[in-house]
């Protein structure tokens, strides 16, 4: 009776603490199986299975993202408002359009961000000018691939693939993030290349505030233990 109490009130101590610091931190319909629910996105994008000539990284669908066979397309500086980017994080890099995705997501410090992501191109010109690049971004570009890492031959529309490769990324700062995907030519606006993502999720991992939970919901349960003894030993006599 004693230690169901004491367990009791150091559990909801720890509930208490946990819920009050801790936010849900969760990518929905990171998996595209929904198609772009909860996602925004601009430019040249789709969903597609395995008929696109790529199976998918998890089970049906992926998204597929373009740069654009027209001169249409979304131009950079663009690109850089819509992944709430610095001005200049992609044109500096030699952006000239491209297409991307986003969701906004809140994440506690120590959650971990995994996606996977394959990179095409029909660019395999070997010419650093026409680099086309893929990324994915949270308040900067972190580049994914170029053109010269596409050295697996694809089936499908695009020549050449970088085949589907697995990121992770540890959040060490909590707070509300634009995550963002995207795929841009490079040097004009010719001659496509893909991003193709799959499984974004995101893992939640205990901080450090559950752990001060769990010691005072022990100091809680200690300090009950020692109010409520007497009196259990009293009616053990009786
Ligand atoms: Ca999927
Ligand atoms: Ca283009
Ligand atoms: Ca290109």
């Amino acid at each position: 009776m004693l230690k169901w109490s004491s367990l009791a009130l150091g559990i909801a101590t720890v509930f208490l603490i946990t819920n009050q610091e801790k936010v849900q931190a969760i990518v929905i319909n990171g998996s595209f199986e929904d198609g772009f629910n909860w996602w925004t996105t601009t430019g040249q994008t789709t969903v597609e299975d395995s008929s696109f000539g790529v199976e998918p990284a998890d089970i049906n669908y992926q998204a597929v993202l373009e740069t654009l066979q027209d001169e249409t397309g979304i131009n950079s500086s663009a690109l850089e408002e819509f992944l709430e980017l610095s001005s200049g994080d992609l044109t500096s890099l030699g952006a000239v359009e491209g297409s991307a995705i986003k969701q906004t997501i809140t994440v506690n410090a120590g959650d971990v961000l995994t996606f996977s992501w394959n990179f095409l191109t029909d660019d395999d010109s070997g010419d650093q000018n026409y680099n086309d690049f893929a990324f994915f971004s949270l308040s900067n570009v972190n580049q994914l691939a170029n053109t010269y890492d596409a050295t697996i031959l694809s089936f499908s529309d695009l020549a050449q693939q970088t085949g589907y490769q697995s990121y992770s990324y540890n959040f060490t700062t909590a707070g509300t993030y634009t995550l963002g995907f995207g795929v841009v030519d490079v040097g004009d606006t010719t001659v496509n290349s893909a991003l193709l993502v799959d499984n974004v999720k995101l893992t939640p991992v205990p901080e450090p505030t559950t752990m001060l939970g769990i010691l005072m919901g022990m100091g809680f349960g200690y300090a009950a233990k020692m109010r409520f003894s007497p009196q259990q030993k009293k009616a053990k006599l009786k």
